[in-house]
């Protein structure tokens, strides 16, 4: 689809029986198309028709997945690219959507557990959406050519400079845009630590280049800084700190050490509540020894700092932030979309234990009901 667009996508759910929902990651969609069970919809039962319809304004790599009993569903396979093509004319790209993905231990790249040879022609330009449809946080490296991160969660980077052999980390639900003209040798983008790979080269065969992890790609300082609507310096009409630890407690009746924000267990975390047209800090704290991809549905955030450090390359909008263990990141966004939103751990097993919180609009309130039927994480 093109930027612009009106979108209509009928959901028929054949036979899962616990119903489904399909959430656009990362399409900053009116709420009540956001496909949440239970917070923007009922769930999908089966032999149940759903159709969500919107107009697409952004252009970039997204990805759709089911938003009912996520941890489980996504997991087996109910996600797929969602790539919105720019307004206007494009030059001829050899364009790729490359979704990594773990099937009980068989990590694939598209539909290969190995390598997926393609020829592609020398001086073509390529772009491959690289996009992580796993819970946890996985590493590529792109071997064979220079290349550009051309776009972050959807969002295209200012004068993203040519780059070599980093290893690029990619946040569970993240997405990276890769953009290359195509060289006259092959060129590999490998996933660390699996056998899937994606190599192109000019008659579809040839030896592979080497894949050395190199230093990781940091976007934090990675091209140019442009103005932005709003930035580190702007007056926020709010600011919610996000701390991420584990307490003990109980959790729907289970005595554990469970996830926890702002000491808190769940259901007591903070709602977020914000007005239309607040422009909001958030800071989230992350006091455990594992990632938190954060998701924040609705909006696109703007990275401002991480550990107190301004972000010095491009303007960094994510919709999937990786917090790191011991990382504390500084973001802002502008509430311009109303509605109830998660703002949630991508890691989806995390989300159903609880590392779940809403952004919520002043005066609004959602009909619909998270209980037997509906089960967003
Ligand atoms: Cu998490």
């Amino acid at each position: 689809m093109r930027e612009g667009d009106l979108v209509e996508i009928a959901v028929l759910n054949v036979n899962i029986d616990e119903g489904v929902s399909i959430h656009w990651h990362g399409v900053d969609v009116p709420n009540a198309e956001d496909g949440v069970s239970g917070v923007t919809q009922d769930a999908v039962l089966p032999g149940q028709r759903y159709t969500y319809r919107f107009k697409v304004h952004q252009s970039g790599t997204f990805w759709y997945h089911s938003h009912q009993a996520s941890s489980r569903q996504v997991k087996r396979g109910l996600y797929g690219a969602f790539v919105i093509l720019p307004r206007g004319s494009l030059p001829r790209t050899l364009d790729l959507a490359v979704v990594a993905h773990s099937f009980s231990g068989a990590r694939t790249l598209g539909a290969h557990d190995g390598i997926d040879r393609r020829a592609a022609a020398p001086g073509t330009p390529v772009r491959l959406r690289v996009i992580n449809s796993d819970s946890f946080s996985r590493r590529f490296v792109l071997s064979g050519t220079r290349f550009r991160v051309a776009a972050v969660d959807g969002t295209e980077l200012n004068q993203p400079g040519l780059i070599e052999g980093k290893t690029l980390e990619l946040a569970g639900g993240g997405r990276y845009d890769l953009t290359f003209t195509m060289p006259t040798r092959t060129v590999q983008l490998h996933w660390l630590g699996a056998r899937a790979a994606l190599a192109l080269s000019p008659d579809g065969r040839g030896a592979l280049p080497e894949a050395d992890a190199g230093q990781k790609f940091d976007p934090a300082d990675y091209g140019s800084p442009a103005r932005t609507r709003f930035d580190a310096s702007s007056d926020f009409d709010r600011a919610f700190m996000v701390k991420i630890e584990k307490r003990f407690g109980f959790l729907d009746g289970r005595f554990g050490r469970h996830w926890a924000v702002n000491g808190k267990l769940p259901p007591e975390f903070p709602t977020h509540i914000v007005s239309e047209g607040d422009v909001v800090k958030m800071t989230f704290v992350n006091d455990t020894d594992e990632d938190h991809p954060m998701h924040l549905h609705g909006h696109h955030m703007l990275v401002l700092t991480r550990d107190g450090e301004p972000v010095t390359g491009s303007p960094w909008w994510s919709d999937t932030l990786n917090v790191k263990p011991g990382e504390r990141y500084e973001v802002a966004f502008r509430a311009d979309n109303p509605g109830l939103w998660m703002d949630h751990c991508h890691n989806l097993g995390h989300a159903a234990d609880g590392l779940v919180l809403h952004l919520a609009y002043e005066g609004v309130a959602t009909p619909f009901m998270v209980g037997t039927r509906n089960r967003p994480e």
